[in-house]
């Protein structure tokens, strides 16, 4: 009997014992949780400060474009300094900050612009030669068959050029998808476009991509001021040579479309078809422009934001909005 009781206390022992063990393990366990709950907490709040900073960064892109000349755009203009501005404002924040770039989109070749009535063949010329020139490693038939089934994936219409493809092909792929038949509302859309490698795009190594050359929805007009050197060269072999890109380049900014007359060596009175697209085309102004900014806070909490500005009339839209 006397065994028992003894046997019976080293079990209760052992139940007391258990029973602390237990609630130490739940007491930890509940403090740890409660820990990390608070670190989520704090990572989110400083996460939705970090999108407002940025999106603060937007806005104030988005006031200088407003107050911009819309007569010529240059970036020796406000706006073409804003990571300056941006390091300046973020000075009086006193802690979080934002950063990032407000660039003119209208520099670029619009992809959509292939097929604009009457201008194909210099459109197309022109996104030939910008491969040309970054020396992209694709053969003449594979770029040929390119043109060709970007034209139809933006044409409305659902019949394949030789070579070209429409919605028999696109289905016919796992997954299959349809054919767009309109314009891209991305540039990385055309990465869709059958015979598009992502190498073309974003380059390789060896080669640089047509990523930073090319945009939508400009309307096709290229910014003489903002242009680059590729995108210039690559609008014309006939006129617009190495040396008439060096004069342009020494001759920014052009305030007006009379201000072009300062171009020695390209003659815009010449009667021929492909200057009369040049005229056209080669403007001194720019209404869209890409604005990539990251806001910031101290503990190391970021979010960016990219968006595209177009501007109409007094407004400075948003008409893309990505937060990454
Ligand atoms: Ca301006
Ligand atoms: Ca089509």
């Amino acid at each position: 009997m006397r065994k028992i009781v003894r046997d019976n206390r080293g079990v209760v022992l052992l139940m007391v014992l258990a029973t602390i063990v237990f609630f130490t393990v739940l007491v930890v366990s509940f403090s740890a949780d409660q820990g990390l709950d608070m670190e989520l907490a704090y990572n989110f709040r400083d996460s939705v400060q970090a999108q407002h900073i940025a999106r603060a960064g937007i806005e104030a892109a988005r006031v200088i474009l407003k107050e911009d000349d819309p007569a010529y755009d240059s970036d020796d203009e406000e706006w073409g300094s804003f990571s300056e501005y941006a390091m300046g404002a973020s000075a009086y924040l006193d802690g979080p900050s934002f950063s990032g770039t407000l660039a003119d989109e209208c520099g670029k070749i619009d992809l959509n612009s292939l097929v604009t009535e009457g201008e194909q063949i210099y459109r197309e010329a022109q996104l030939q030669e910008l491969f040309e020139l970054l020396e992209i490693d694709i053969t003449d038939d594979e770029l040929d068959e390119l043109m060709k089934s970007l034209r139809d994936w933006l044409d409305p219409n659902d019949e394949p050029e030789f070579g070209g493809a429409e919605d028999e092909y696109y289905l016919s792929l796992d997954p299959p998808y349809i054919c767009k038949n309109g314009p891209l509302d991305t540039p990385e859309e055309i990465l869709l476009v059958k015979g598009m490698k992502p190498e073309y795009y974003y380059g390789t190594e060896n080669f640089h991509g047509i990523k930073d050359y090319v945009t939508v929805g400009t309307g096709g007009t290229i910014n003489i001021n903002t242009a680059s050197r590729t995108v210039l060269l690559s609008m014309s072999r006939t006129y617009l040579t190495e040396d008439v890109v060096d004069v342009i380049e020494d001759g920014r900014p052009f305030l007006n479309e009379q201000d072009r007359s300062r171009i020695q060596g390209l003659d815009l009175n010449d009667p021929a078809d492909e200057m009369t697209w040049i005229k056209k085309t080669l403007d001194v102004k720019s209404n869209l422009f890409s604005a990539d900014i990251s806001g910031s806070m101290p503990s190391g909490a970021r979010i960016n934001i990219k968006t595209v500005l177009q501007r109409f009339q007094n407004d400075v839209r948003i008409v893309y909005y990505k937060i990454y």
